[in-house]
């Protein structure tokens, strides 16, 4: 298990990888700088959004299907929650959880961002009984607390989806690695789909799904000295069924040079030109099990909604 990253070492990778990223002949960068102060924000609002289905099924299967696994978790006394957002997917199990139990739980949140983490503890520190923690990191930071009877990782909203698939395979094996036999990994799936109701999710009719993608170009201002002017790129959202993914890209609007004072570089982007800054997998139920498979675990139960958008599939090693 690597250390966790400081913030100091946070900013070296941002600016270790915009500028190996935007040095390559397709540019890109990765998803993960979407989600500074603002972009996690703004994630949040997707999330509320009409289009943006994804937040809204999966708690509605937390809601009312989790109650179908409880006498697997009888013995489950400490949740692993990576990536928790404003922790109100955790609010959902945990309500559930604390009403099935009346021995204390312990609660950890693991994310990259410190805010993120603050906004879900404060969410979940009216449950008494519970004892809450909070790793800053990635994911891979994570040290396995002893002493536990049996533990829950928590990976839901599809964030497994922001990955390539051999990095989910090989991201998975390492959570697995983490697990005794007694834990279980609950992990959330965005479904494949009607292409007109992907394509929609990730082109929302109030631009915020266009202002969160073009937010990282501020955040390359504000942190690495860029001169972008946000205006002059626009968002583009598609579905490419060749790799089973929703893939977003700021097109350049024009023949523009952007200058970086940290990196002392220049980079030209041709008008059409795009930045590659997102995929969004989308998983069929045969890829689910294939995932699973290839990192070492077992598919106990498949929890769907009735329209078989979102899955929440729970695995033991
Ligand atoms: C965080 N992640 C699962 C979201 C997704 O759907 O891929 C991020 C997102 N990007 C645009 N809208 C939402």
């Amino acid at each position: 298990m690597k250390k966790p990253n400081s913030n100091l070492s946070h900013d070296f990778d941002f600016s270790f990888e915009v500028k190996f990223g935007l040095n390559q002949s397709q540019k890109r960068i990765p998803s993960k700088y979407f989600y500074d102060q603002k972009g996690s924000h703004l994630f949040n609002l997707i999330t509320e959004q009409e289009e943006y289905y994804l937040t809204r099924i999966e708690k509605f299967i937390l809601e009312s299907r989790l109650s179908e696994l409880k006498s697997l978790f009888s013995h489950v006394d400490e949740i692993v929650e990576f990536g928790p957002g404003d922790g109100s997917k955790a609010e959902i199990i945990l309500k559930q959880f604390m009403s099935w139990k009346s021995l204390g739980l312990n609660y950890n949140a693991v994310d990259i961002s410190a805010s993120a983490v603050q906004q879900c503890l404060n969410r979940l520190r009216k449950f008494k009984n519970l004892s809450l923690n909070s790793i800053i990191g990635d994911y891979r930071t994570f040290q396995s607390p002893t002493n536990n009877k049996g533990r829950l990782f928590l990976f839901l909203g599809s964030n497994i989806g922001n990955y390539e698939p051999h990095e989910a395979t090989q991201l998975l094996q390492e959570i697995r690695h983490c697990m005794k036999k007694n834990d279980f990994l609950l992990i959330g799936f965005d479904k494949k789909k009607d292409i007109a109701v992907l394509t929609a999710a990730y082109n929302d009719r109030s631009g915020i799904t266009r202002a969160f993608n073009l937010n990282l170009l501020e955040r390359m201002n504000t942190d690495l000295g860029a001169h972008f002017i946000k205006d002059h790129f626009s968002h583009y959202g598609v579905y490419n069924p060749l790799v089973g993914a929703m893939q977003s890209f700021l097109i350049s609007k024009k023949n523009q040079n952007i200058y970086f004072e940290t990196l002392q570089q220049s980079f030209e982007f041709d008008l059409g030109e795009a930045i590659h800054v997102e995929n969004s997998y989308k998983y069929s139920d045969k890829e689910i099990s294939k995932l699973a498979h290839y990192a070492g675990f077992c598919v106990v139960e498949n929890l769907n909604d009735e329209r078989n958008m979102f899955t929440n599939s729970l695995w033991k090693v």
